[in-house]
């Protein structure tokens, strides 16, 4: 059997003003999940449109897959039509899928929807007889007996971050905006792999450095634990993202450090209690954001920081509160997003209600444009303010001024350097990209992490002789220079 899997390019990635760099830093880790379970002798190939380009002309497998994010959805369609017309048989699956299925159905022979680890090999199963069934539901969730994932299909020297890794799948949260109820739909929405499949899953990684992409890695206090216990010793380098409830847990932290965490993508999203109260984000409502961040200093820990505007209660003065919040509390980067009611969605439905979205062009729901009416400012307003909001927050001065929040030298430093890396050096990211050579980045970064990542007091997980605030010593040398941002 032939099989060709296609992450069809995302809109904003084909623009001419788009960052490269962006969309070459992590593999297609769902398709190469899901090749896991073909059977050996299958021909397949993974084709990330990102990173290359895809010879559609001169190829007719037995089987398409493709994976539609909701700004690929259009390109993905056009894939799927194109590979139908000349007889191939189409399997559509992934977030969009998900939300708009009916939608996904006018292009795919077979479309699936939530995670795939339960239907697609009932699926292989039922095609291998001839009698595949025109929609799959997913509803048995579990991680266990995951086959390993094909990672020889990926080419690695084209992304940054190789070694992109998911042992959860889902959240134990609820936020409004969040694909996630919609995704999970039809059984569990939070779930771990057994902490041993994942430690080996771990150890089948080369080189030092790993990018946890799981929506939660923090989720559940026992699993992590464990992981991040079974990892100490492992010698890598790793980043993740977590809520400001789980930086603040007593210990969890401190046994992530010592098992060599350096970054921590944070959901702060709003500074207003109103807006986190509507969106159900309760988890961060009474959370001490300040704490949060001298926690993760304080561990060595470089902070990724989420935001969200357009919210109900934010107005025109949001971006520049929002902004100046973020560079005197020393965040090192951030990641700004125009709220984006995705179907689905509670936050959908509410706005659909009420009249407020102003249009169905998926390619613009991309968190970078107004796809609905605020409520206390115009479209127009609250896109100015998002890319104001941006280029505010990476200013040199606003560089330099983060920097100096930080109490202690290497700090300072690390925030500069990891800062203006990012965001001031883009024709030279463009220049690696366009030279195919982003994992050639890799080694440098990993050189960069160990020499000057060296902590003078490394964090140590708290035992019963030794509790969690001494656990941490708060002055420790700053550990990790740079691990590139989230993935948003
Ligand atoms: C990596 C990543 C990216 C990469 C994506 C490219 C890549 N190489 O994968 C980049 C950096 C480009 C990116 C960009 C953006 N992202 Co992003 N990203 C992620 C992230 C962190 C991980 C994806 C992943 O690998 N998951 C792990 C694998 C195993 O799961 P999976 O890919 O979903 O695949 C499984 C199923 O979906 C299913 N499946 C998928 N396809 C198919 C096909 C078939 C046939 C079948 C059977 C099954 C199937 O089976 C797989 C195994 O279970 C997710 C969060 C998350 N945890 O998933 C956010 C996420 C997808 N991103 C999100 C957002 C908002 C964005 C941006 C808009 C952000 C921004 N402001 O720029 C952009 C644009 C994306 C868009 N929606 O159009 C949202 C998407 C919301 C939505 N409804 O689309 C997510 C869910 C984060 C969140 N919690 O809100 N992102
Ligand atoms: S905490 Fe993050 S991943 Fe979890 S439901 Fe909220 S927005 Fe989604």
């Amino acid at each position: 059997m032939r099989v060709t899997m296609v992450l069809p390019a995302l809109t904003e990635a084909t623009s001419p003003h788009f960052r490269p760099i962006k969309y070459s830093l992590f593999p297609p880790l769902g398709l190469a999940t899901l090749a896991g379970y073909l059977p050996a002798d299958a021909q397949v190939a993974i084709h990330d449109e990102h990173v290359m380009p895809l010879a559609l002309d001169d190829d007719t497998p037995d089987l398409a897959v493709i994976q539609v994010y909701i700004t690929n959805a259009r390109r993905a369609y056009a894939l799927a039509d194109a590979y139908r017309a000349r007889g191939v048989h189409v399997a559509l699956g992934g977030l969009h899928v998900t939300s708009l299925p009916d939608e996904a159905a006018a292009h795919g022979d077979t479309i699936f929807l939530g995670p795939g680890e339960d239907t697609w090999p009932q699926f292989l199963a039922d095609f291998a007889r001839g009698e595949p069934r025109r929609r799959y539901q997913s509803t048995v969730r579990t991680l266990a007996g995951l086959p390993p994932i094909r990672r020889d299909l990926i080419a690695r020297h084209l992304y940054l971050v190789p070694n992109s890794i998911v042992v959860s799948r889902g959240c134990p949260h609820v936020c409004d905006f969040c694909y996630k109820e919609a995704f999970f739909t039809g059984g569990k929405g939070f779930y771990t792999q057994a902490v041993d499949a994942a430690l080996a899953e771990i150890d089948r990684l080369p080189g030092r450095h790993l990018y946890f992409l799981d929506d939660h890695l923090f989720g559940d206090r026992r699993f992590a634990t464990a992981l991040f216990d079974g990892m100490r010793g492992m010698g890598r380098l790793w980043q993740a993202a977590g809520t400001v409830n789980a930086v603040l847990a007593p210990d969890l932290l401190e046994r992530a450090v010592a098992a060599g965490l350096r970054s921590l993508f944070v959901g702060f999203e709003t500074l207003s209690p109103v807006n986190l109260t509507a969106q159900r984000k309760f988890q961060n409502l009474k959370r001490d954001y300040a704490a949060a961040i001298r926690r993760l200093h304080d561990c060595g820990v470089m902070i990724n920081g989420s935001f969200v505007f357009g919210m109900d209660d934010d107005d025109s003065n949001v971006f520049a509160r929002t902004v100046d919040w973020a560079v005197s509390h020393g965040i090192e980067t951030s990641t700004f997003h125009i709220l984006t009611p995705y179907p689905g969605t509670p936050l959908y439905a509410r706005m659909a209600a009420a009249g407020r979205l102003t249009t169905s062009d998926w390619d613009v729901y991309d968190t970078r444009h107004a796809v609905f009416t605020p409520a206390r400012m115009t479209g127009a307003e609250l896109e100015a303010g998002y890319w104001r909001a941006y280029r505010d927050f990476y200013r040199w001065g606003a560089i330099a001024r983060g920097a100096a929040a930080h109490d202690d030298l290497l700090g300072g430093l690390r925030h500069a350097a990891y800062a203006a890396g990012w965001k001031k050096f883009e024709p030279l990211w463009d220049v690696v990209i366009r030279a195919r050579q982003a994992g050639a980045m890799l080694p440098m970064l990993e050189a960069i992490l160990s020499e000057f990542g060296r902590r003078r007091n490394p964090p140590q997980a708290a035992t019963p002789e030794r509790p969690a605030a001494a656990a941490a010593s708060p002055h420790a040398t700053r550990a990790g220079l740079l691990a590139e941002p989230g993935p948003s």
